[in-house]
């Protein structure tokens, strides 16, 4: 991408525009001439590349107008306008338009694109006022990091502006800290510090008195014999387990006080008992621990939530067992109650999860405006509806399980995320929002043509849902960078939010900011228990060995399986995933029936879907399936692919990922876009030589050519291509496939872990409860204009979704 300043290269191309008319004219009028009202970077890049490339075309090279187009993301235009969104870096917009006849540029501002952009849509029928939505000035007042590098890491750059605003304020910060810490307490039992100290001279005397005390004892010595002589200096149980612990503790909280930095702060506030008890929220529903994955709506957010919890519940045990704290935590995982379960759990109203002690899945059901409750399963995309009236009759069962307000509530996907904001918000309570895979930029354009999808998607509702949700949010998690601030080519997930319009509807010009240091990268990872190498053989699920053989390698075939391997003993390709068009399960296939080097390296094994249509209650899957088979049919793979039209359960997906490497296979992982990508990492922490899609989140997760290898799914000839040449080296080079293998296990292992993951988390939610308690007035502002934005459009746009 070029760096180099816009400013002078909007200079530059005005210039250029004038001494090089001719040019400029033959540049933009190809584009008009390609007739479609907007167009996309990969138009705009291929359309200058091919214009350089005939006769004359070399003087276009390196000028003005061309550096401008490198830089654009999008162009709208009509007969005499050509209006370009410039994105010269991560997360940083401007915006121009240059005349058609006069070839004349002006720079313009985001509403007068997005306002040009209307009226592609809507034509006349475009209103000359439009609402328009701008979060900006709320925050103008709040630093916020600078480079691109820094994107989500926003608790680095909060520790860093909280450590110097306890400095600065001349007493009142630390008066601060002290009254965060005085303010603690479970079920009654004040924590930290009682009444005995008042103001932060009493604090310092009463942590030299104490770090006296404690440097004459053991060590080892418990709080509990420390208790009294401590309580008497204006201590309460929470700063830890043992004399040394405490101590240490306590020598935190005097370097803060003496000169505050970064992560002292850090490694001080991780100590506060804080979080005893989360909500996790993933309202759609179809949540349960058997059986339930492969829904159109269901697959990894169900996985990652238990995983994560079981994970947190770990993490929340030793903090406290550290912290001297014989509390047990809690942990409830809300969901809809669905009384249509078709033989799942999905309609009881609680069930324990598995590999925790305290955390649960506690179910309530939707009900009508009539209280009715709603008894089969909804999409995602249509229960905006219910979600305000779940949210009040989650908020009473929620009191009611935990004896009290939870300590932080995590919301999942847009719907989680808008009834954490309403609980959040109700209850006084951090709130963390995730969004798994925000649809905005899954779906090209599914912001100005929103009314066309409306009858399908409810776009406008969701979009504004995310709107709201993302700005109330204390923080964000997301899997990855990309997902926050996209890549130096392409928008992010969270970046698509900045600014954008629903036609008729109203025009986002400051809708989130990159940049925000509520974002925050923390990666899941994949349970280790389940998917782990191949070479440990001692944790190996043998007794499947049986069933996945007959499975994988049978000869026959079911009303559930397609395909019998005339070779076994071939290398396996594998790919597992539910049949969505964008899962492009048919686009691998595709690639392989057309590779003879491919076929010939590898049979193909193909987890997804089921194989007779009229078993799906999806169009989009029946469609895929009907192509699946038309495939096979054309290009008769019935030998060289096995399609198991099934979900596996997580045990004997493991083992089979391992089966793979035994036999030193690889995963493909095709997707046209994949937000993260669980299987990616499955088969990463399998030891699986991984070929996934460069869009979305594989990119992240694996490094090309080192832990496993890109591919392009609009150049599938091109993927083949590569997967039969790794397969071909395979053969001739065997510490090939060893070196991909380790490559694999070592990325997974520095990155993507529930342990890290649950670290963090832990430890971000307290500083930005910290956060939170140190700027809470100023944050009223926004509360009410999102309020505002609430009531006056999200409730009517939700309450418009037919039920
Ligand atoms: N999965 C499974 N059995 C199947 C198909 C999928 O257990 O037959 C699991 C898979 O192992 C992964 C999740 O479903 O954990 C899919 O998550 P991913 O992030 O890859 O995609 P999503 O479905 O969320 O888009
Ligand atoms: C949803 C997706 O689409 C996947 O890419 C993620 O891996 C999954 O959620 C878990 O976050």
């Amino acid at each position: 991408m070029n760096q180099a300043n816009p400013f002078k290269l909007f200079d530059a191309l005005v210039t250029y525009l004038d001494e090089e008319r001719n040019h400029a004219h033959r540049v933009l009028h190809y584009f008009v001439a390609i007739g479609r009202p907007f167009l996309l970077r990969t138009d705009l890049l291929d359309g200058f590349q091919a214009l350089c490339e005939v006769d004359g075309g070399k003087a276009l090279q390196n000028t003005p107008l061309g550096n401008i187009l490198q830089m654009s993301q999008e162009a709208a235009l009509d007969a005499q306008w050509f209006y370009l969104a410039l994105r010269p870096r991560i997360g940083r917009w401007l915006y121009l338009r240059i005349h058609l006849e006069t070839i004349e540029a002006e720079e313009i501002v985001v509403s007068q694109y997005l306002r040009f952009k209307e009226r592609l849509v809507d034509g006349s029928k475009a209103p000359e006022w439009m609402l328009e939505v701008d979060l900006e000035p709320f925050s103008r007042e709040f630093l916020k990091p600078q480079e691109s590098r820094s994107i989500g890491r926003g608790v680095e750059f909060l520790n860093r502006r909280l450590s110097s605003r306890l400095f600065e304020e001349q007493g009142k910060g630390q008066q601060r800290l002290l009254d965060f810490l005085s303010m603690h307490a479970y079920r009654g039992q004040p924590l930290m510090l009682n009444g005995l100290i008042t103001s932060v001279p009493d604090l310092r005397r009463a942590l030299r008195d104490a770090d006296r005390l404690l440097s004459a004892v053991d060590a080892g010595q418990p709080w509990r014999e420390l208790a009294r002589e401590l309580t008497r200096l204006g201590f309460e149980p929470g700063w830890g387990s043992h004399a040394a612990n405490v101590r240490d503790t306590m020598q935190l909280l005097l370097d803060i006080l003496d000169a505050p930095s970064p992560d002292v702060l850090e490694a001080f506030l991780s100590r506060i008992p804080m979080i005893f008890s989360l909500a996790v929220l993933s309202p759609h529903g179809w949540f349960g621990q058997s059986n339930v994955l492969g829904r159109p709506d269901t697959g990894g957010q169900i996985v990652y939530i238990l995983d994560q919890v079981r994970a947190l519940e770990k993490e929340m045990m030793q903090r406290l067992s550290e912290q001297g704290l014989d509390i047990k935590p809690s942990i409830v995982v809300i969901t809809r109650l669905i009384p249509e379960a078709e033989g799942t759990t999905c309609d009881q109203r609680i069930e324990s999860i598995a590999g925790t002690d305290y955390a649960r899945i506690l179910r309530v059901p939707f009900r009508e405006a009539s209280g009715e409750v709603v008894p089969h399963w909804i999409s995602r995309f249509e229960v905006w509806p219910y979600l305000e009236r779940f949210a009040l009759d989650v908020e009473h069962e929620l009191l009611a399980e935990l004896g009290g307000r939870p300590d932080l509530v995590i919301g999942n996907y847009s719907d989680g995320n808008l009834v954490a904001t309403l609980l959040a918000q109700r209850l006084g309570v951090t709130q963390c929002n995730i969004a798994h895979a925000l649809e905005k930029t899954k779906y090209l354009y599914s912001d100005l043509y929103w009314r066309e999808n409306d009858p399908q998607y409810h776009f406008a509702t969701q979009f504004t849902a995310d709107l709201i949700a993302m700005n109330t949010a204390d923080f964000i998690i997301t899997s990855t960078y990309q997902e926050i601030a996209g890549t130096d080519e392409s928008v992010g997930q969270y970046e698509s939010y900045s600014a954008f319009s629903l036609p008729g509807l109203y025009r986002v010009v400051h809708g989130i900011d990159a940049f925000d240091p509520k974002f925050n990268i923390v990666s899941p990872g994949a349970d280790p228990d389940v998917y782990f190498p191949a070479t440990e053989q001692e944790q190996r699920l043998t007794h499947l060995h049986k069933e996945i053989e007959q499975l994988v390698f049978g000869q026959e075939t079911t009303p559930d399986i397609r395909g019998a391997l005339a070779e076994p003993e071939k290398p396996l390709l594998f790919t597992m995933a539910r049949m969505d068009r964008i899962k492009n399960i048919t686009g691998l296939v595709e690639w392989y029936a057309n590779s003879p080097a491919l076929r010939d390296a590898a049979n193909l094994l193909v987890i997804s879907g089921h194989i007779d249509p009229q078993h799906s209650d999806d169009a989009e899957e029946r469609e895929q399936i009907e192509r699946m088979h038309t495939l096979m049919n054309e290009h008769g793979l019935d030998t060289q692919i096995r399609w198991l039209g099934m979900r596996l359960d997580k045990d004997l997906a493991g083992e089979l990922y391992r089966v793979v490497a035994d036999r030193r296979g690889a995963f493909v992982q095709p997707a046209l876009f994949e937000a993260f990508g669980l299987t990616v990492v499955e088969a990463m922490s399998s030891g699986l030589p991984t070929f996934a899609t460069c869009f979305g989140g594989p990119l992240e997760i694996i490094e090309d050519g080192v832990s496993g290898f890109h591919i392009d799914p609009n150049h599938g000839e091109a993927a083949a291509q590569r997967i039969a040449v790794f397969l071909e080296r395979c053969q001739h080079e065997p510490g090939y496939w060893d070196r991909l293998s380790r490559g694999s296990l070592e990325r997974v292992a520095a990155r993507y872990t529930w342990k890290r993951y649950a670290e963090r988390m832990m430890t971000l939610s307290r500083v930005y409860g910290f956060w939170r308690y140190v700027t809470d007035l100023e944050r009223s502002e926004t509360r009410r204009y999102l309020e505002m934005f609430y009531a006056l459009q999200y409730r009517p746009l939700a309450l418009s979704v037919e039920r």
